[in-house]
């Protein structure tokens, strides 16, 4: 199979300096264009500031990319027919020599496999709603080795019942600075969370020890957003998006796009604003964990 890490990225495992993988499927699927270059740019750079390289992982043409090239990260996020791997597709896309790009289930896995300790996203995905829809973010984090930093899980899944499968799949979880789940838009929820750590020293130790005692997931680092919006306001926009779907009968592929562009258009564009600060905060303490690891 074609797999290919990027120059830069193979010669910092190798020596054993900080790498933080980033998902695509945020840049191919997550946000609009030309947001998703500037917003994607603007993680690699906040990664580079934190001392780390910055691995963005994506299928292109078939291949395997752990590391994309400016000029390939900008091919990734014009382009419009990329498709979006997770696990149950992965194989099929990289053995059709397709364009994708990586959820957080598939980006974690490609960046375990490259020896890649930390990876950094907005939100992970989670449990819908009913109708019945679970990402396989899940399952996936429960059997992958890596630190996963977001803040939260995406604001339009079921947050209770998203917090309840991490307990079940036995995913480590720890609040950065916080005992709360952060909501994505908002810094915080009513939802309490098992563990908290103050530095990122304190999540190289969690997953040093998470190694040491055999458990085999993710640790999930869930960060709260600076400067977020009230937990009530965003659920009620959220609730009204959700209604809305259903009385025009919109799901399937379309419901998540439909549901954040009616988060932006309900809350004057501050969700949006929020989700590109989020993405880059993640970036950036990904990037001080990174480091934490590479100095034990
Ligand atoms: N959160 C966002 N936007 C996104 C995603 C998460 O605010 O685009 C992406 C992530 O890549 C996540 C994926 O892994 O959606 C989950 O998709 P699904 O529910 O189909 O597994
Ligand atoms: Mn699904």
């Amino acid at each position: 199979m074609k797999e290919a890490l990027a120059p830069e990225v193979a010669a910092a495992l190798a020596e054993g300096r900080p790498v933080v993988a980033l998902e695509s499927t945020v840049i191919t699927h997550g946000l609009a264009r030309p947001e998703n270059l500037e917003v994607a740019r603007a993680m690699t750079g906040a990664v580079r500031e934190g001392g780390a390289v910055p691995a963005v992982i994506a299928i292109r043409r078939g291949r395997v990319r752990v590391g994309l090239s400016d000029r390939e990260l900008a091919a990734l996020a014009e382009g419009a027919e990329a498709e979006k791997a997770s696990l149950w597709n992965l194989a099929a896309l990289v053995a059709g020599g397709r364009d994708a790009g990586t959820t957080v289930a598939a980006t974690a896995h490609l960046a375990a496999r490259a020896g890649i300790a930390v990876f950094a996203t907005g939100g992970i995905g989670g449990v819908h709603p009913a109708p019945y829809d679970e990402s396989a973010d899940l399952a996936g984090l429960a059997r992958t080795p890596i630190v996963v930093v977001s803040s939260g899980m995406k604001s339009i899944l079921d947050l209770a019942a998203t917090l309840e499968r991490l307990e079940s799949l036995g995913v480590a979880v720890v609040g950065y600075r916080t005992e709360r789940l952060p909501a994505f838009h908002s810094p915080t929820s009513p939802y309490p969370l098992p563990a908290r750590v103050e530095d990122p020293q304190e999540v190289a130790a969690v997953l040093a020890t998470q190694r040491a005692l055999g458990l085999p997931g993710a640790v999930l680092v869930f960060n709260p957003v600076s400067r977020g919006l009230p937990f009530d306001e965003v659920r009620g926009w959220v609730e009204a998006a959700n209604r809305e779907a259903r009385e025009r009968g919109i799901g399937g592929k379309a419901l998540t796009p439909f549901l954040l562009r009616r988060l932006a258009e309900l809350s004057g564009g501050r969700t949006d604003e929020v989700n590109r600060r989020l993405l880059v905060e993640n970036a950036r303490l990904a990037a001080a964990i990174a480091a934490a690891l590479a100095r034990r």
